[in-house]
C-alpha cells in the first residue's frame, strides 16, 4: 500500500515538471535562412499605430485656419490653437457653411489678446475619417473664408466649401460647447508666433482696409440685406479700420 502511494506521488510529481522537448531552448527562427527576411524600416506601420496631435492655428494676423485641411486617423486629436482675435471651431454640413450642424462640434468663442502668455486650445478627438466641415462662427469670419476641412475627399472639396461659405449671406453662431475639450497651452509650446501688438501692427493712416477685429474686440455684424456693421473694438487704431462708406 505504501509502495502504491509512493508510485502515485512520483508519477504526479513527474507530470508537474517541464517535459523535455526536441529542440527546446533553441529558437526555431535561428534556422531560418536570413536572406529571406531582409531588414526593412517599418516607418509607415509605426506611424499608423501611433495617435497624433495635429495642430491647427486659428486666427492670428489673418482670420484663417492654418492649415485649412488636415488628414487625421481615428484616434488622432486635432488641436486647434487660438491666435489673435476671437474665433470658434464650429461644424457645419458641407452644403451649409456658416450654419451649425445639429449635434455638431462647437468650441465656443476663444480669444487671444496681445501679450497673452497662455494660448486657448480646443482638442477635437477624431472618431471618423469622414470629411468634417469646420467654420468660424465669429462675426463675418465664415463668409470671409475662415473655413477648413478635416479629412477632405479632395483638395477641390476644400476649395468648393470655402467658395460656398463666401456666398452665404449670414453666419450663425453655435451654442453649447460640444465635441471636444477646451484648454490652454503655454505660448512657447504653441505652433505660432502671435501677431505684433496692435499699436505696432497698424500705424495710423496705414491700410485702413485691413481687418480691424484682430485686436479681439467684440463685434456684431448683420450680413443679410443692406449691410450694416457695428464694431466695438478696444483701440482707436482698430476702430479706424471700419469702412466709412
Ligand atoms: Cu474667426
Amino acid at each position: 500500500m505504501r509502495f502504491f502511494q509512493l508510485s502515485v506521488l512520483l508519477a504526479a510529481s513527474a507530470g508537474a515538471l517541464p517535459q523535455p522537448e526536441v529542440g527546446s531552448g533553441i529558437p526555431s527562427e535561428a534556422f531560418q535562412p536570413r536572406a529571406k527576411q531582409p531588414f526593412t524600416a517599418r516607418t509607415d506601420d509605426v506611424g499608423a499605430l501611433a495617435n497624433k496631435i495635429i495642430a491647427v492655428i486659428v486666427g492670428g494676423a489673418q482670420d484663417y485656419y492654418i492649415p485649412n485641411m488636415v488628414q487625421a486617423d481615428v484616434g488622432d486629436v486635432v488641436q486647434f490653437q487660438f491666435s489673435n482675435g476671437n474665433h470658434t471651431v464650429t461644424q457645419s454640413e458641407e452644403a451649409s457653411p456658416c450654419s451649425p450642424l445639429t449635434g455638431g462640434v462647437h468650441s465656443g468663442h476663444i480669444p487671444y489678446v496681445d501679450n497673452q502668455t497662455e494660448v486657448g486650445t480646443f482638442n477635437l478627438p477624431v472618431t471618423s475619417t469622414d470629411p468634417m466641415f469646420i467654420y468660424c462662427a465669429t462675426g463675418p469670419h465664415c463668409v470671409e473664408g475662415q473655413v477648413m476641412v478635416i479629412n477632405p475627399a479632395s483638395e477641390d472639396q476644400v476649395v468648393n466649401y470655402a467658395k460656398t461659405a463666401q456666398s452665404q449671406t449670414e453666419s450663425i453662431d453655435g451654442t453649447a460647447i460640444i465635441g471636444g475639450t477646451v484648454g490652454t497651452i503655454p505660448l512657447e509650446a504653441a505652433a505660432f508666433v502671435p501677431a505684433a501688438a496692435e499699436e505696432e501692427a497698424a500705424p495710423p493712416g496705414e491700410d485702413p482696409a485691413a481687418g480691424g477685429d484682430a485686436a479681439g474686440g467684440n463685434e456684431t455684424v448683420v450680413l443679410s440685406g443692406t449691410v450694416t456693421e457695428t464694431v466695438t473694438v478696444a483701440t482707436a487704431t482698430a476702430a479706424a479700420a471700419v469702412p466709412t462708406a
